[in-house]
């Protein structure tokens, strides 16, 4: 059977190449061969993707709708065929015709449509929501350019665009059919008709929202629900009169304005006002979205059951207009009153919150607002007047607190305010960040509704990060334990039983070393650096940001280099210390950090006195598929956030699941991972979320005097400035003098010993091989509670209430 299975894709691939490029095996590229197989594992998909799409048209099922301005989906191709549980068929069918299936699946442009965490978030969520058969819609913003693409060039990070749509994807299918109109700016007209207000919408400008649909495949299942990306097309191609006047170039202006809206994702830049083309482009996703969930909903059920037929999650304040967009549609469109719309839109509606930082809250100016989105403007006055009555009767005379939960304030709009109060539910991504919200960011709402507020712990998508990225590893696990895990990752648990079995720790170590040792060759490629697959991999992947302290960790470096000048004997464990990250285009400290690490890789790796103990690498262009090749070749994860900062993150997750020790600050789901893997297998290090705290209220906290009296500190601090790296000034003034700010805001100096004393820990346990490797399958065991399995299972629970399809 498999033989005769094996002989068929043979033959299909052959006849895919023939014609759909008019070639053979011998003279295709690999491109055309990564089509044509990709296109044949598509034909198997679509009859299970069509039947999903029925099911849910036939019998109604309660649907979610999982708004989010991003999706980080990573590559589909090898994904697919691992879903499909097809993937060592394919590869064997591959090799007979002498094709490698890994340069196949290189050929697949990553589609970038994501920032980092929330986005990838999304993704994990809805590969689980097919695998457990919920009926899901991932909507998005089909960005024609994803997140830019990243270049070190002499050191500095150098921004390219992101085409990866150039070649059109065989992943997506447009479904015109299925269109909505979107409008913008004009005016509204109020008019008394029948007894009730009617609402004239004139002077708008239409843009047309045309569905891209991906299909979305969990783990040997038959449901495979669509991720919807909208793109954005003009309703008219062009200005005929302009055109006929000879202006042949402004004939197509508003054309090209329109289509502007889905053009390019917005990199994550706090510094980076509100800019009006985002905000057009989160009105799109919302406005489309809605448009097609009522279109849906009409004549098949009646208006007012909507929240037992569908749920809409929130990711982050970016889509928040759905609120009023939903309130607009059924109030301006299916004729409710105020009073019913706005129930319908707080029981469909849950809002999650992804940041504790102040500025990294969405604020929309009212002008803009107004001249844009004209009745949107109006709905969010009335539900802020009304809102603002409640208080008024709640809390009489008190007008700070009044202000501070107020929807509008100071002429702007406070989205995280509006998602509070038109979402039923409100919850954090890890159990301190949902302690922050209550106690902290959302104290005002919390008191007034404390059971509004959750904390589900972020996951991450195991079948990924561990079946996917690591097979060598999955197989052992397999052996071992059966293969359970894939569909009840808690069973990883079983591991722990072998934690202390010489031969399988052996086996571990041994796959450990081969992932090292291919990702060697990589960097080497890369960038020219040889790396010992013997040292230590202490790896730092993530996005650039003060917050998440990527200067402390070098500043650790510089210690352990200052060490080794001093005396050359110096008794240090080789190590490899791997970075990588983008930095926002417009983020000047960041990219500063980037340039720092690269000029201290030039130093310490071309330093002989150093004699390879330490290497520093700085991998270009960090993305889904480079974090799969990283993360199973790391020992050490740096999660180095300052406590209270980091709301969850999830990379922490996958270095686990891969058996890499965590050095990491009490913060977000570092708590949590803690816990999991008890305190003696991870390097915990730094001050408490309170501690933090408790010196920004007091404004106690003075680096200097640190600088002044830790000569470590001093030595490696100075060296931003001495020349032995290249001049640094901001860095050093940012921790110690700033300009109108906090000097050392994010307290790193403060962290610099407890850090340095977790990585002598490091050190030593890493010697005792047999100790380390222990310690290593304790955290795998453990990694299971963090599939994004667990966290969909608790959203449904709490939030979503949705029942498993039948298929
Ligand atoms: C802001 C202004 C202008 C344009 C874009 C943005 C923007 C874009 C993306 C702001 C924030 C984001 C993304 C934030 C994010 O990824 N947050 C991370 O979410 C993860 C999933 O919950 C958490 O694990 C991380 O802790 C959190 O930082």
């Amino acid at each position: 059977m498999r033989l005769e299975d094996k002989e068929v894709i043979k033959q299909t691939i052959k006849d895919k190449l023939l014609s759909n490029f008019g070639k053979r095996v011998d003279n295709a590229s690999n491109d055309e061969l990564y089509r044509a197989v990709a296109l044949m594992v598509r034909d198997k998909i679509m009859l299970d993707w069509s039947t999903t799409i029925d099911n849910i048209q036939k019998k109604q099922p309660k649907t979610l709708y999982y708004l989010s301005a991003e999706f980080l989906t990573g590559k589909f191709f090898e994904t697919n065929l691992t879903k499909m549980l097809k993937r060592d068929i394919y590869r064997e069918a591959c090799l007979e015709l002498g094709v490698d299936l890994d340069e196949l699946i290189a050929e697949e442009p990553e589609p970038g449509i994501g920032n980092g965490g929330l986005g990838r978030l999304a993704a994990s969520f809805l590969e689980t929501l097919s695998t457990f058969k919920y009926p899901a819609f991932g909507c998005g913003i089909r960005y024609e350019y994803g997140f830019f693409s990243q270049r070190i060039e002499d050191g500095y990070q150098i921004e390219y665009p992101d085409n990866w749509l150039r070649d059109g994807s065989i992943w997506i299918v447009e479904r015109p059919e299925e269109e909505v109109e979107v409008r913008f700016g004009g005016k509204i007209l109020e008019q008394w008709q029948g007894g009730r207000l009617k609402v004239r919408h004139e002077g708008y400008e239409s843009v047309i929202a045309v569905p891209c649909d991906i299909p979305i495949l969990g783990y040997n299942s038959k449901c495979i629900n669509t991720l919807r990306l909208w793109k954005a097309r003009s309703p008219e191609e062009m200005d005929f009169a302009a055109f006929n006047r000879g202006e042949y170039i402004k004939a197509f202006d508003k054309k090209i304005e329109n289509e502007a809206i889905s053009k390019v994702l917005y990199p994550d830049d706090t510094s980076c006002e509100g800019k009006k083309l985002r905000l057009k482009q989160y009105y799109f996703l919302v406005s489309a979205t809605v448009q097609s969930i009522i279109k849906n909903a009409k004549g098949v059920y009646p208006i007012g059951e909507l929240p037992d037929k569908v749920a809409i999650q929130i990711n982050d304040t970016h889509p928040s207009l759905v609120i009023p967009e939903l309130m607009r549609v059924l109030m301006d469109e299916e004729e409710m009153s105020w009073e019913d719309a706005w129930d319908i839109t707080i029981r469909i509606c849950g809002y999650t919150n992804h940041t504790v930082m102040t500025e990294a809250l969405e604020r929309w100016s009212i002008d803009l607002l107004a001249q844009i989105l004209p009745r949107i403007y109006m709905i969010i006055i009335e539900i802020d007047d009304r809102h603002i009555h409640q208080l008024n009767r709640v809390y009489p005379g008190q007008r700070d607190r009044i202000a501070r939960m107020a929807i509008i304030n100071y002429g702007q709009v406070n989205m995280a305010n509006l998602s509070i109060v038109g979402s039923h539910c409100v919850n954090g991504v890890s159990q301190l960040h949902g302690e922050i919200l209550k106690r902290d960011l959302f104290n005002d709402f919390y008191t007034l509704y404390p059971n509004k507020f959750k904390a589900i712990t972020n996951g991450i998508s195991h079948r990924r990060w561990l079946l996917q990225a690591n097979p060598k590893l999955s197989s052992l696990i397999t052996e071992a334990i059966g293969d359970s895990w894939i569909e009840y990752p808690k069973d990883l648990i079983k591991l722990r039983e072998y934690c202390n079995d010489k031969p399988f720790k052996d086996t571990v170590a041994g796959i450990k070393e081969e992932n090292k040792e291919r990702l060697s060759t990589y960097i080497l490629m890369h960038t020219g650096i040889k790396v010992d697959p013997k040292s230590i991999f202490d790896v730092q992947i993530k996005r650039i940001h003060e917050y998440k302290r990527q200067l402390l960790n070098v500043l650790h470096i510089i210690y352990l280099y200052q060490r080794l000048l001093d005396n050359p004997n110096e008794d240090i464990y080789p190590r490899t210390f791997i970075f990588a990250g983008k930095a926002a285009p417009g983020y000047f400290r960041a990219k500063l950090i980037i340039k720092l690490i690269n000029s201290l890789a030039k130093k310490i790796n071309n330093d002989s006195r150093v004699r390879d103990r330490i290497k520093v690498v700085f991998l270009e262009n960090y993305n889904v598929s480079l974090a799969e090749r990283i993360i199973p070749a790391s020992d050490v994860s740096e999660q180095l956030s300052t406590a209270g900062k980091e709301a969850s993150g999830t990379g922490n997750m996958k270095f686990m699941l891969n058996g890499a020790l965590t050095i990491g600050t009490l913060d977000g789901a570092n708590i949590e991972i803690m816990n999991a893997v008890g305190r003696d297998n991870i390097f915990i290090f730094g001050l408490t979320a309170e501690q933090v705290n408790y010196f920004y209220k007091t404004g106690s906290y003075d680096p200097r005097k640190i600088y002044e009296g830790n000569m470590a500190v001093r030595r490696a601090v100075d060296a931003l400035i001495d020349g032995t790296i290249g001049i640094f000034r901001d860095l050093y003034g940012y921790l110690l003098y700033p300009e109108g700010s906090m000097a050392d805001c994010y307290m790193i100096l403060k962290d610099f010993e407890s850090y340095r004393d977790a990585h002598i820990q490091i050190d030593r346990q890493y010697r005792d091989p047999s100790l380390w490797r222990t310690k290593s399958i304790i955290n795998m065991a453990n990694a299971g509670v963090f599939s994004s399995d667990n966290t969909i299972e608790n959203y449904n629970r709490e939030i979503w209430h949705l029942s498993k399809m039948d298929m």
